[in-house]
């Protein structure tokens, strides 16, 4: 009996969430603003990802980044210095973001950009980056009301984890091969069998390897990001 409870409950939080989500996508479709939920294990290289990834972009578009940490500012930061707009979502101790907490965070920064004195509301945003948690389990379980999902999994963690993460691989549009300069020393990963292993889980997943350190495959991946942009301001 209490197991059939617990279903219960976890069944509506998420119909609750799905709900919330729609709406969001919804509402971000109408501002013409593409949120891209970036996910992936902790150090996988979301920040120094997206750092290059602001470097590749921010000259076309207006991009701003939700960086989503359990208790610190470090990633935000860094984000700063890019010259992007930037906010911290203290998740307190929360391991994902729902579509809640991301519509909060959203309300935020276009807040923050009128505190400026420039409108109080409805700053343009082209490009909105949610870094979700570290983990590879509870983000996917949540629908944060992204126009897309993408995710990292660096050479050192691996190459058979779309075997132990299943849903993970199986939510994402996109998945960056993080860490390629460091292929050689982790030279039990292999780029076909980790291909092979992302497209059983999802046959549809694009699969881009790059190197945020070096910038190898950043242009292939900022080209992707700037193709779904520009589709999602058009698409009806
Ligand atoms: N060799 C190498 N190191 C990298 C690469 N990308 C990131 N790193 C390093 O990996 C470490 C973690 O990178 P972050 O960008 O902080 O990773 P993250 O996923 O944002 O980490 P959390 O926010 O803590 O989950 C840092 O020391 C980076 O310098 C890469 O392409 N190659
Ligand atoms: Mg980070």
């Amino acid at each position: 009996m209490g197991d059939v409870r617990v279903i219960e409950v976890k069944q509506s939080v998420f119909a609750d969430n799905d709900r919330k989500a729609e709406e969001l996508r919804g509402t971000l479709r109408e501002r013409g603003t593409f949120l891209l939920n970036l996910m992936s294990s902790p150090g996988s290289g979301k920040t120094t990802t997206l750092t290059r990834t602001i470097e590749a972009l921010l000259d076309e578009m207006s991009i701003a980044v939700m960086e989503a940490d359990i208790d610190s500012d470090v990633d935000t930061r860094t984000i700063l210095g890019t010259g992007a707009r930037a906010i911290q979502l203290h998740t307190g101790g929360m391991c994902h973001l729902d579509a809640y907490m991301t519509e909060q965070g959203l309300d935020e920064l276009v807040a923050s950009e009128g505190s400026d004195g420039e409108e109080a509301t409805g700053a343009p945003v082209d490009l909105a980056i949610l870094e979700n948690v570290g983990n590879l389990v509870c983000p996917a379980e949540f629908d944060t009301g992204a126009s897309a999902n993408a995710m990292i999994l660096s050479v050192p963690e691996g190459d058979d984890k779309p075997l132990k993460y299943p849903l993970m691989f199986s939510i994402c549009d996109v998945v960056l091969i993080n860490k390629i300069d460091a292929l050689s020393v982790f030279d039990t990963f292999s780029m076909e069998r980790v291909r092979e292993n992302i497209l059983m889980r999802n046959p549809n997943a694009t699969i881009i390897p790059i190197s945020a350190k070096t910038g190898e495959g950043i242009d292939v991946w900022a080209d992707w990001l700037r193709t779904r942009v520009a589709e999602w301001k058009t698409d009806e």
